[in-house]
């Protein structure tokens, strides 16, 4: 075993997680077809072995679920929310750990391990005070001793789908605010992040067992993807909520269509930021290096695409570059790393095919685009800027690492128009000092994103917000804000407290 599967095993007890160990599994092959196998991308190294769920175990599980949210639906919204409460305290008591675990397993920095833990926490805390606040408006009935009301109640179950780069993070926003609104979660984690998501479920589980609350309310379900598809197709998920590629949203969205279910769909970005001639330089190249490098790139709201206005193009771009000469690459265990590992061979292929074709393209290689050393095993690269003379294909295109396009522009017409043509729509941002830029930005006519931002970068969004966005990102909002409407069912009331039946539109019947 190596110290990271060593590690990984302490935290795992710690957080009182039972691995089913290597060596059990090894003695069982006729297990051997469904077993996962968890690995790090620090190294590559394997960290241990899990049963994979068969479809009869989801179709028990979603059972269970079901039955857990018949009793949970009745118990009031503020008393649901003691669990997350508690969820929340517990999060914050393992907040190091799980922070560490999400390092091993995602490659991610300690200070974004921990921000990801942070940001469940944060969502517990807002779904707490949202339990006392499910509110539904009283509507003015056009007839007389009428009352019109509308109430939320619980939806059933609800299928959480989530990836690799936000292991713990995705699913608390579905699962704090879904167990508040009174629902039941059966969570499929993606293939390469079991472990966080085994953590969560033994948190959530005691935290579960401390409050009382119905046992089945939280599931995990592991497998590849036949399993993820009987989930989507589960008639008994009333709510799927996917987050991944465009790719995967295109293969959810019609197969929960088909049976008329809801999808809430928070997929891919092509995340820019323009900066204008006045921009403050200094914070657009910072909020710029946090954005487009900060996670290896890893994230959906990642930058990946620099709209500049020629005049400050050069100073921009040199800015940039010197900023880049200072990223340390390596093991995102090592306290100075700021890029860590990317997730696996895959995503290191992605990143050299995508500079290749941006070359061939015309584009020109600012700096980086090559593999760093790192940590034998993994896939570290060196963060790439690549000057475009055009936004081809390869640039509307989402590659998941550290790649970063610039474009030219002369007009802010222009840098909108550019701005906007990619099929994604998730989260952007201005660089400016002029008000009239910035509200044109913000305006109607500007970004055409679920997330626009002035003066910041576009990734790091507080959970206060709506988070998601339009086009190809799939339109769905998750997190703060209004988003805990899509995890509950809108009753309109309309009560008579007359002697008469008058009928609605003046209609006589009679
Ligand atoms: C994701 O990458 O799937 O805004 C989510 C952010 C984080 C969430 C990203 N709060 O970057």
């Amino acid at each position: 075993m190596t110290d990271l599967a060593a590690r990984t095993r302490e935290i795992l007890d710690a957080l009182g997680v039972s691995l089913p160990l290597v060596e059990e599994v090894a003695q069982q092959p006729s297990r051997d077809q469904g077993t996962l196998v968890a690995r790090t991308p620090i190294d590559g190294s394997e960290l241990g072995r899990l049963s994979a769920h068969t479809l009869a175990d989801l179709a028990d599980l979603v059972g269970s679920a079901q039955r857990a949210f018949e009793e949970w639906r009745v118990v009031p919204a503020p008393v649901r929310g003691q669990l997350v409460r508690e969820l929340g305290e517990l999060l914050r008591e393992h907040k190091e750990l799980l922070g560490e675990l999400v390092s091993i397993e995602a490659g991610k920095i300690r200070s974004e391990g921990l921000g990801e833990v942070q940001e469940m926490i944060d969502i517990c805390e807002f779904a707490v005070g949202l339990s006392r606040q499910l509110h539904g408006l009283t509507i003015a009935s056009e007839r007389p001793g009428h009352r019109m009301m509308e109430q939320w109640h619980p939806l059933g179950v609800v299928g959480v789908i989530s990836a690799f780069n936000f292991p713990v993070a995705v699913w608390s926003w579905n699962a704090a605010l879904a167990l508040v609104a009174g629902d039941a979660v059966v969570w499929k984690p993606s293939e390469k992040t079991l472990l966080t998501a085994l953590a969560c479920q033994a948190l959530a589980a005691e935290a579960a067992r401390r409050v009382g609350a119905p046992q089945g309310l939280t599931h995990v379900v592991l497998g590849e993807r036949e399993i993820g598809e009987a989930l989507v197709d589960d008639p008994r998920v009333s709510l799927v909520s996917a987050t991944g590629s465009t790719r995967m949203g295109k293969q959810v969205a019609p197969r929960v269509a088909a049976r008329l279910g809801r999808c809430l769909l928070e997929l891919g970005g092509n995340n820019a930021a323009v900066v204008a001639p006045s921009a403050d330089l200094d914070l657009a190249v910072r909020g710029i290096v946090f954005a487009a490098v900060g996670t290896a790139g890893q994230r959906c709201t990642s930058l990946r695409r620099v709209i500049v206005h020629e005049s400050v193009h050069d100073e921009l771009v040199s800015r940039l570059s010197k900023a880049y000469g200072t990223l340390s690459i390596g093991s995102p265990l090592e306290r100075d790393t700021l890029v860590g590992p990317l997730i696996d061979d895959t995503a290191g292929q992605a990143f050299l095919a995508a500079i290749e074709q941006a070359q061939a393209d015309g584009g020109r290689l600012v700096t980086g685009g090559t593999r760093a050393d790192g940590v034998p095993g993994g896939q570290y690269v060196v963060p790439a800027i690549i000057d475009m003379p055009q936004q081809s294909d390869i640039v509307k295109a989402e590659t998941f690492a550290p790649l970063l396009y610039v474009l030219k522009y002369r007009d802010l017409d222009e840098a909108i128009a550019l701005h906007n043509d990619v099929a994604q729509g998730l989260s952007s941002a201005i660089f400016t000092l002029d008000v009239r830029e910035a509200e044109t930005f913000l305006s109607a006519a500007g970004s055409d994103c679920g997330i626009a931002n002035v003066n910041i970068g576009t990734s790091g969004a507080e959970i206060g917000g709506a988070f998601g966005g339009e086009k190809e990102t799939g339109g769905g909002r998750e997190s703060g804000s209004d988003a805990w409407k899509a995890y509950m069912r809108r009753a309109t009331n309309t009560v008579n407290y007359s002697a008469e039946l008058p009928l609605a539109q003046g209609v006589e019947f009679g």
